[in-house]
């Protein structure tokens, strides 16, 4: 397990450094929005996303470099969703990521042009990302991955969207004070909390010219499940997490009356339902390991990782 915990380190200082490297600090007239922006941004995070990305494309025997604009874009976009969603007119969260939340340390404009700021931002680099992998492709002639290159900031934007992570916290904030059934509450999770989560692989897959191949179907199936498996422990967390641990107030979901996976099926059923999901991400991804076209380091890395998100303490 310390192999495990050391590439999650490296994997982790690696976007660390890129994330540092791409947020400029500024002295001009908006030098408060680029302040907001760093003080967010490089204020801690697990940095699963990223993580998810990089692993996913070395499994499909790509160079980690290739998809950094994309690993970075998707934190950046995280962390827009993270400030807008501490809002007053969202969650109401005064602290994250163990300090005051982006409006209570600037104020809520400068919070909400932070978060549309980073948003913004993040498809400049996807973009430019894009761009470069595309000019690569056409000067070598590999047309197919210029093609699949090209795909790649529509379907991000596409898991942020209305059909997307935005789509999931719209119901999410219908789910405060409205009872909803479990099927709409998956479907809540699916969006808000597993987009993020599962686009990761499907960028790395497109890339790797790996779409409707076996290992991307149980890659793509393993993220769903650590998806919906990361909101579960999110909500058992918010019950009975430390909140020194995690860097935010617990008891929010209670405060604010929401459906959660708790409030539907209890603490026991909930962690049984994460026990499930994580077994079967698991198998999918041992079962993935057995393929050919797959390095088996990473798959084991994505195993070990299953592990860490059921047991996560933040
Ligand atoms: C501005 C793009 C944009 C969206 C606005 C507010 C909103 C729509 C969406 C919120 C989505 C949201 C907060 C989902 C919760 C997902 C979740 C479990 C977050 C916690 O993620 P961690 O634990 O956090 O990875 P760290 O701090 O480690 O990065």
């Amino acid at each position: 397990m310390s192999e495990f915990f050391d590439k999650l380190k490296e994997y982790a200082a690696y976007t660390e450094e890129g994330l540092d490297s791409i947020m400029p600090k500024r002295d001009n007239y908006q030098k408060v929005i680029y302040d907001a922006m760093r003080y967010s941004l490089l204020g801690g995070g697990k940095r699963i996303r990223p993580v998810l990305s990089l692993v996913t494309a070395e499994l499909f025997g790509l160079d980690r470099e290739m998809v950094k604009p994309f690993a970075l874009a998707i934190e950046l976009i995280h962390t827009s969703s993270l400030i807008h969603d501490d809002l007053p007119a969202m969650d109401n969260d005064d602290y994250r990521r163990g300090r005051l939340s982006c409006h209570k340390r600037f104020d809520e404009a400068t919070a909400i042009l932070a978060g549309d700021a980073l948003l913004t931002y993040a498809f400049e680099v996807a973009g430019d990302g894009a761009s470069s992998i595309i000019t690569k492709a056409v000067v070598s002639g590999n047309e197919e991955l210029a093609r699949n290159a090209s795909k790649v900031v529509g379907l991000l934007a596409a898991r942020v969207g209305a059909e997307g992570m935005i789509g999931g916290q719209i119901i999410d904030l219908k789910a405060e004070d409205t009872a909803i059934d479990e099927y709409e509450h998956d479907t809540l999770c699916r969006l808000k909390t597993g987009c993020l989560m599962t686009v990761p692989a499907e960028i790395s897959g497109l890339l790797a010219g790996k779409k409707e191949t076996p290992e991307y179907v149980l890659l793509l199936d393993y993220s769903k499940s650590v998806g919906l498996a990361f909101q579960i422990r999110d909500d058992i967390l918010d019950v009975e997490g430390d909140p020194n641990l995690l860097g935010k107030k617990t008891g929010m979901d209670d405060a604010d009356n929401k459906t959660t996976f708790v409030t539907l099926y209890g603490i026991d059923g909930a962690r049984h339902k994460l026990e499930e999901l994580t077994s079967k991400a698991i198998a999918d991804c041992r079962a993935l390991m057995e393929l050919d076209g797959c390095r088996k380091e990473s798959a084991q890395f994505l195993i070990d990782l299953a592990g860490f998100l059921l047991e996560r303490k933040y």
